[in-house]
């Protein structure tokens, strides 16, 4: 018999995987949580039926969300990541000897226990020693953190469910009081096929707390639509003027030197979104 996952990407359009096993499918306390083995891109983890990251294509994300904030600001040295419980984004913040601590806020410790069985190679530095793993409320957290971060990543999954209040503009003023005067933020922030109305709202809300918006984009082959987007805020250093000298060496698949500038050139409809 052949097993095929959907994801309903919207009311009308969805992706299909064809699917060799599942290893775990549960309800947590928090959401619907499947891990599954597929075909096309190795084993994959689906919250609320949608998709998270599979072995295949989970580089360009992580690697975007991390290295593209964490060489804008000349010294990070302590990172929070919200969300991200598969531990990708850390991995990827580790990459970066100035980084002294990365603390990990994830509200389903489930999401952990499953990443480090079925995702070893992305989950695989959670507990690396640099590394503090809290399973807590991320927006509890923010609340709660005053000018104590240098660089925030906010990992979460889509405005639906536990992550709906990490969309809000309230959440991002409370990021720029965590972060301190010159820090630095990223979200991800969907897609401009499907929903262009987030993308607008978002910057729009971050650009009335931060000085310095910006919107960029990379391509995830099992994200709605493929063209994923990333907007950051920041206080005080603009990612389109970064000195390129700072760049260290570092081992990717998707992040180059060149699309550290590169992505943030969008197409006109993206664009014309902010
Ligand atoms: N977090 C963002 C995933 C959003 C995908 N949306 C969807 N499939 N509808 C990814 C977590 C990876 N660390």
């Amino acid at each position: 018999m052949e097993l095929w996952f959907t994801e309903k990407q919207t009311k009308n359009f969805g992706i299909t995987a064809k699917i060799k096993r599942t290893y775990v499918t549960e309800q947590t306390e928090f959401q619907k949580l499947d891990m599954v083995e597929t075909e096309e891109f190795g084993n994959m983890l689906v919250l609320d039926g949608m998709v998270m990251t599979t072995q295949k294509d989970e580089f360009v994300y992580h690697e975007m969300v991390a290295h593209v904030p964490l060489f804008t600001h000349p010294n990070p040295t302590q990172v929070l990541v919200v969300g991200g419980g598969d531990g990708g984004v850390i991995r990827e913040v580790l990459k970066h000897p100035s980084v002294e601590k990365a603390t990990l806020v994830e509200i389903d410790g489930k999401v952990i226990e499953y990443s480090k069985q079925y995702l070893p190679e992305i989950a695989g530095e959670l507990d690396n020693p640099r590394v503090e793993v809290k399973v807590d409320d991320g927006f509890m957290h923010i609340a709660t953190s005053e000018n104590k971060y240098d660089v925030i990543m906010v990992d979460s999954t889509e405005p639906v469910g536990p992550a709906a209040k990490l969309f809000e503009k309230g959440f991002y003023e409370g990021i720029s009081k965590a972060l301190k005067e010159d820090g630095i933020f990223v979200a991800q922030t969907d897609n401009p096929w499907f929903t262009p109305e987030l993308i607008s709202k978002v910057f729009k809300d971050v650009s009335e707390i931060f000085p310095i918006t910006r919107l960029y984009t990379a391509n995830i082959p099992t994200y709605p639509s493929g063209l994923w987007t990333f907007t950051i805020g920041s206080k005080q250093y603009d990612p389109l003027e970064v000195n390129e000298e700072r760049f260290h060496d570092i081992e990717t698949k998707y992040w180059t030197k060149d699309l550290q500038k590169a992505a943030f050139a969008l197409p006109k409809f993206v664009g014309d979104l902010i």
